[in-house]
């Protein structure tokens, strides 16, 4: 026996989420532009646009053999669970998807194995196999505190897609704007949808536009989750229905807040600019109420290939616990024979009579106070399941630290480490069946445009994407690890023109010097104040 030199062990591969198994046997695929492609379909024509946006190589595709340096995709339902694929780079590269979302996750993750050094572009060598713990891993976008276009929709959609994220939850409605068109009630969008919160122009989705969301949320392999948020978050409703609800009813945090921040107080008919919750309501007592809200989910399914709807159910602090369970129980009800799975905020499971397999999503504390836990709960009793969102680990809207140009504080200050240090199973003590998966809000009262969404999704969004895909027990689902790897997104990032928080948590610079230099095309856009 020869005595063998102890090696350093090698750094895992850059990759986030961190897959099931992912091994770096050491060195590269050289990536030319004598490499062909091999596959077919929408995949074939992701991966020539992804590397020709990364690289500059436009790489042609070939139904000839394979030769060395060549990129092979194809599918073969048994090589892993729904999702998954396996991955091999090594004299050519090759991706074989469980079905066709597995193939666009193994081209996601074959992206994040390119590497620019002195000898040109290149794949990291890895063997990756590879599935997604949770089926449901989620971002939310409050399209109603601000209104974001289609093109950023899609832009927000291309960034999270390649996380692995594979439902987009839109926040479609809110006391600040009405942003969906309905035929049956057109002055929600000529009258309602103007407004945003701070003042700021408002805006709508015409039914064209929603579906082109839609389509381009699932060619990226995202199922749309809208959300019309009822009985509360309402007032922008009666900007053009003012008989379908309740003059404002003020709490005293409401009160507190809006005398703190210099902003307005709610007023009937008339847009709200502020940032305060639970004020408004729909009449939950009157009849046309629920012809409303059933033309509203009606015209929303018909549009919406997915199985769920979100109905809200938050903060409605000045409406009665029996109304508010009446109200619920009957729009759950209505939702499911509307042929939808209902989603509703956790407040909404103190109504005994939720609609059996109501999904509930949690946004309380990761230590729950009050009766949130028992909420949550109540849907698994009714044949549901949860979406983790803790508020205080999970809402992307809060600051990163305290002097933060954007963002909100009431949850938590979320740095990092903050962001991915959470077990979504251990929340509540439910298990792991009981958990449909995880989301990340983002909610824009402080965000106005694609960079400040971008800022505040990165690093973090990366984090939540490693709780929801990545196994449990996985050796790199460490902080140590996670922070390093993500280090190495620095210049992909940058080359897409995400703007992220450069946070000092993150060893940024180590990375670039230990791998890829930066395009000359990037530019490294910090915090930045209004
Ligand atoms: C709470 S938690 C909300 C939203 C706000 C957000 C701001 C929950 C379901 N609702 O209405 O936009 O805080 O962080």
């Amino acid at each position: 026996m020869t005595a063998q030199t102890p090696q350093p062990p090698r750094p895992p591969l850059p990759l986030v989420p961190f897959p099931v198994f992912a091994e770096a046997p050491g060195g590269r695929m050289p990536l030319r532009e004598t490499a062909r492609l091999h596959g077919d379909g929408p995949a074939l024509a992701d991966l020539h646009d992804a590397i020709l946006r990364r690289t500059g190589l436009a790489l042609p595709s070939t139904r000839g053999a394979v030769e060395q340096g060549d990129i092979v995709l194809r599918l073969d339902p048994s090589v892993a669970t729904a999702e998954g694929y396996t991955l091999t780079v090594d004299d050519h590269a090759e991706i074989i998807g469980a079905d066709a979302a597995g193939l666009f996750y193994g081209i996601q993750t074959l992206l994040q194995l390119v590497q620019q050094d002195d000898e040109g572009w290149s794949l990291r060598r890895a063997v990756v196999s590879d599935a997604p713990r949770f089926g449901y891993r989620g971002v939310m976008l409050d399209v109603a505190r601000h209104f974001f276009g289609v093109a950023d929709v899609q832009a927000f959609i291309d960034r999270v897609s390649a996380l692995k994220f594979n439902h987009l939850h839109l926040h479609l409605s809110d006391d600040q704007g009405w942003r969906m068109h309905i035929d049956a009630w057109p002055l929600l969008t000529t009258r309602a949808s103007g407004s945003s919160a701070n003042g700021d122009p408002g805006g709508f989705y015409t039914k064209d536009d929603y579906r082109a969301i839609v389509a381009y949320a699932a060619s990226k392999h995202m199922v749309v989750v809208p959300e019309i948020d009822l009985p509360g978050h309402t007032h922008a409703i009666g900007l053009a229905y003012p008989e379908l609800v309740e003059a404002p009813v003020m709490n005293d945090t409401l009160l507190a807040e809006a005398a703190d921040l210099g902003q307005p107080l709610p007023v009937a008919g008339e847009p709200y600019t502020g940032w305060g919750v639970g004020h408004s309501s729909v009449r939950i007592r009157e009849e046309s109420t629920y012809r409303f809200v059933r033309d509203v989910l009606t015209e929303l399914a018909e549009l919406t290939p997915g199985p769920y709807l979100h109905i809200g159910g938050d903060e409605a602090l000045g409406t009665t616990p029996a109304d508010f369970a009446s109200f619920v129980e009957r729009v759950s009800a209505l939702t499911v024979e509307i042929g939808k799975t209902p989603v509703a905020w956790h407040e909404v499971g103190a109504a005994p009579g939720i609609a059996e397999g109501t999904v509930g999503q949690y946004w309380g504390n990761t230590t729950p106070a009050g009766a949130h836990a028992e909420e949550a709960r109540h849907f698994i009793e009714r044949g549901g399941t949860l979406i983790m969102s803790a508020s205080n680990v999970a809402y992307l809207d809060m600051k990163y630290t305290p002097d933060f140009p954007l963002g909100a504080t009431w949850a938590a200050i979320i740095d990092v480490r903050t962001a991915y240090e959470w077990e979504p199973t251990a929340v509540l003590d439910v298990p792991e069946r009981d958990i449909l998966g995880v989301e990340t809000p983002l909610w824009t009262e402080t965000l106005r445009t694609l960079a400040d969404l971008d800022l505040l999704l990165f690093p973090r969004a990366a984090a939540q994407a490693e709780i929801a895909w990545s196994p449990r027990e996985s050796p790199e689902r460490t902080w140590g690890s996670f922070r390093a790897r993500v280090a190495r997104f620095a210049p992909a990032w940058r080359h897409a023109g995400i703007g992220f928080h450069p946070s000092p948590e993150i060893p940024w610079a180590e990375a670039d010097a230990a791998g890829t230099p930066a395009s000359p095309r990037s530019v490294a856009r910090g915090p930045h104040a209004r």
